[in-house]
């Protein structure tokens, strides 16, 4: 099996990179260990967890291996709200040295907590996300993830430095700064919100600067649902290769999964994080390959262990060895969460669906809004999409062209026909960090 070796000057592996070639049976016994250990904390700390377990009749000495997994309790994000802001911390405040927060849809945010330990192990599994990602010592990282409460802009920027890369801790916004940046400053790799990158090539546009001639190559997005025709208009218009990072707030921020060289499904950082999934109706646990809700279950993290989070995102392991040598299984990439469904005349739509139906068709621009409405009771989507400045003015009737095509590609996708708005470019808002794409008028 070929081995994808960090790409640094040495062309050796990077050390933090070495728990992705473990033979599974030494992968499979460094979880079993940890699982032990991270049950056996919550139970020891963690009220909530201890109440939960108890309840089932599950004690930490019932859990000797990985299926025992199915035996524990799941935790879910009203966990983490009805115990803010601190009930699930397992560390006294004394060893917490980090807080995040993530906002939640409603009311208070949830709190997140790190000892220096965790930093040390999510730094790690930064590090190991950039090396998958290609990106190495001299290497010029320009980091628009957002600094500050979300995970994005802090996780990305420890990890890139303990890899040896040069940070620029920019954060997001103020995009012509940022373009500023990337020439002045040999920019070669760059980590945003798929969505913030594409306002970010359209602005340079506008201002005179063509990325595909500068020295950019890679950029590392994640935080948000993005199709592969986003991916595609991405790498086209910026000429770069783009890579998807997974991870959320409950479990440490970016560094659960991430894409490699492959680009076949991203790697979930397994010694640290246990995968699993289930039917989100049933709870069951799902046989490998089968698509469902992914639960995770950190195996390391001390300030706050979290046992079978559910996190609402719908994927599927793949259990095929990879090319790239790595034996960590992958997730299938996110494009739907088991709560951005809508319901449209009896149609589940995921707004994931709508956009690779929109990208496809030439003339757009990959902006757009979900619109729903209630009308005399029932539901009505409108879907507003930019187009370009030609198409717009339509000066060679092709405005209605475009419409045509874009209706025949959404009815093709989810079997029903929406009203569409081809708006100017520019007139749908932009967003420095994960963009909303379904604006939601809906009254109860
Ligand atoms: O978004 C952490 C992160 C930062 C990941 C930077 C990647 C890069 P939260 O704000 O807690 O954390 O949001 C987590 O975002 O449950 C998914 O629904 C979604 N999400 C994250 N990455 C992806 C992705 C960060 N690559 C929630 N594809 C998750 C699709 C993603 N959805």
């Amino acid at each position: 099996m070929p081995i994808e070796r960090w790409n640094d000057t040495e062309g050796g592996l990077h050390p933090a990179s070495a728990h992705d070639y473990l033979p599974t049976t030494k992968l499979q016994e460094v979880q079993r260990r940890r699982l032990r250990a991270v049950v056996d904390r919550a139970y020891q700390h963690v009220a909530l967890i201890r109440e939960r377990m108890d309840a089932r009749g599950v004690k930490p000495d019932d859990i000797h291996d990985l299926s025992d997994t199915a035996k524990l309790p799941f935790t879910t994000k009203a966990d983490l709200r009805d115990t803010y802001p601190f009930g699930l911390f397992a560390s006294p405040m004394s060893e917490i040295v980090r807080l995040h927060a993530s906002s939640g849809t409603t009311g208070k945010p949830i709190v997140v907590a790190y000892t220096n330990e965790d930093l040390s192990v999510w730094a790690e599994v930064m590090t190991r996300t950039f090396a998958a990602c290609g990106l190495h010592r001299g290497d010029v990282v320009q980091n628009a993830f957002g600094y500050g409460l979300f995970t994005g802009g802090l996780g990305a920027h420890y990890g890139a430095e303990a890899l040896g890369a040069t940070v620029v801790p920019i954060s997001g916004g103020n995009t012509e700064r940022q373009i500023m940046v990337m020439k002045d400053f040999g920019v070669t790799a760059v980590c945003a919100t798929p969505s913030y990158f594409t306002h970010l090539i359209e602005r340079a546009n506008e201002v005179g600067v063509d990325l595909r001639e500068l020295p950019l190559r890679v950029g590392v997005f994640g935080a948000e649902p993005w199709s592969d025709a986003m991916r595609e208009r991405i790498e086209i218009d910026s000429g770069i290769k783009a890579y998807d990072i997974y991870g959320l707030s409950e479990i440490i921020g970016p560094g659960v999964a991430s894409e490699c060289s492959v680009q076949q499904g991203l790697h979930v950082f397994e010694d640290h994080f246990y995968p699993e999934i289930i039917d989100p109706d049933t709870g069951e646990t799902l046989p490998d390959g089968a698509e469902g809700e992914l639960v995770l279950t950190t195996l390391s993290k001390r300030a706050m262990p979290i046992i079978r989070y559910r996190t609402r995102d719908i994927t599927r392991l793949i259990t095929e060895p990879c090319p790239c040598g790595r034996t960590l299984r992958r997730i299938r990439r996110i494009g739907r969460r088991s709560d951005d469904m809508f319901i449209i005349r009896g149609v589940n739509v995921y707004p994931s669906q709508v956009e690779a139906a929109l990208l496809k068709v030439e003339g757009t621009l990959p902006h757009y809004q979900i619109i729903l409405t209630r009308e005399q009771g029932l539901d009505q989507m409108a879907v507003e999409v930019e187009v370009t400045p030609e198409v717009f003015s339509d000066k060679i009737g092709a405005l209605e062209k475009v419409r045509m095509s874009l209706a025949q590609a959404i009815e093709h996708i989810l079997g029903i026909r929406v009203a569409l708005r081809l708006v100017e470019p520019r007139s749908i808002a932009r967003s420095e960090g994960k963009a909303k794409r379904v604006i939601d008028r809906r009254t109860i």
